[in-house]
């Protein structure tokens, strides 16, 4: 007889994760699974007539995204609120304080802009306890991550969830109604051969994020390494998806047009920074791993590197090197 297959339910059922976050766990993969049957069902996405706090046009997909893990998490037990992308302060979900209330930091569509053509997008999510309170625990640094991961909506739905020191990868089967655990210990490749960048902005990145991308770019299979290919999707969670599978490196470092970097702390580069560090790969600023960064307010911005390990110690090597006072 077929072995069963273990749903996201039954794993957890294991005892290494509480009520709380057992039932906010299951209550981001609800509303996952509804974000994937809307988008495979829509039309391309338009503008929602609104910007966002980061003065960013936008779309009905991230307000129906948004929408749908607020509605969700709102009736978990232990769910105390949510720091989402589209919402300027932290919301509070929970009618009623508990000492064990989590905090969920949430991108609830990254990648939205690919929607204006059918493309590949995700959801990000970190989970830390709501320490404090909400306005507090939306300022702790990553280090008080207890869960991360992240939904990939691409030819399939994905749940990569990093839980106590390991990553696991969870697809949703809409026959079965329920996301089915598909592969376990997910390791991040020491070394890769694919680079995931913006590659039109490099010419306002750093000399030192250049000539480490020069030197990633001319190395070939004579200097015993691999040779590198570009795969770039405009999707953190695409690209960084890949990257954890097959190995390489994700980079958006600061520009000229974004100097602090682009990509969010609370929500973007700390939950991706907390999955890779539990796959055994790594993530820096060019100065830190960002899970040690202290956010000067919820929606700080950072510089972004991550993947396996000897293309981030390389890029961290390559900025510490103009940093000769350090
Ligand atoms: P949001 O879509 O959540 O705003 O995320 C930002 C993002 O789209 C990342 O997913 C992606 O890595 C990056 O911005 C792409 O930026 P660019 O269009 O400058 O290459």
């Amino acid at each position: 007889m077929l072995a069963r297959e273990l749903t996201l339910t039954d794993y957890l059922g294991d005892s290494a994760f509480s009520s709380a976050e057992t039932h906010t766990l299951l209550a981001l993969a609800r509303a996952g699974a509804r974000i994937a049957s809307v988008l495979a069902r829509g039309k391309r996405a338009a503008f929602a007539g609104h910007d966002n706090v980061h003065g960013e046009h936008v779309r009905d997909y991230d307000v129906i995204a948004n929408d749908h893990f607020v509605k969700e998490l709102s009736q978990v037990p232990g769910c105390a609120g949510v720091l989402s992308e589209e919402l300027a302060e932290p919301f509070r979900t929970a009618s009623h304080q508990r000492a064990d209330e989590l905090l969920v930091f949430l991108d609830p569509l990254d990648g939205s802009a690919n929607l204006d053509a059918h493309g590949l997008c995700g959801s990000i999510f970190g989970i830390a306890p709501a320490t404090g309170g909400l306005t507090a625990a939306a300022l702790q640094t990553g280090q008080g991550l207890r869960l991360a991961g992240y939904f990939l909506y691409s030819s399939a739905t994905l749940m990569v969830l990093a839980a106590h020191e390991r990553v696991d990868a969870f697809l949703y089967d809409p026959a079965l109604g329920a996301f089915t655990l598909i592969e376990q210990n997910l390791r991040c490749p020491e070394r890769g051969k694919l680079y995931a960048v913006n590659e039109a902005r490099a010419r306002t990145w750093s000399p030192s994020a250049q000539s480490w991308l020069d030197q990633l770019k001319s190395q070939s299979t004579a200097d015993g390494g691999p040779r590198y290919s570009l795969r770039y999707t405009g999707a953190l969670v695409a690209d960084a998806h890949r990257v954890l599978l097959e190995g390489g490196v994700f980079a958006y470092p600061a520009d000229a047009a974004s100097p602090q970097g682009k990509l969010r702390l609370q929500y973007e580069a700390n939950p991706m920074s907390f999955v890779f560090r539990a796959a055994g790969g790594a993530a820096t600023t060019g100065r830190t791993s960002p899970l040690d960064v202290e956010p000067p307010h919820p929606h700080a911005r950072v510089p972004l590197v991550l993947g396996s390990r000897h293309e981030v110690e390389r890029f961290e090597a390559a900025e510490r090197s103009a940093r000769p006072s350090d």
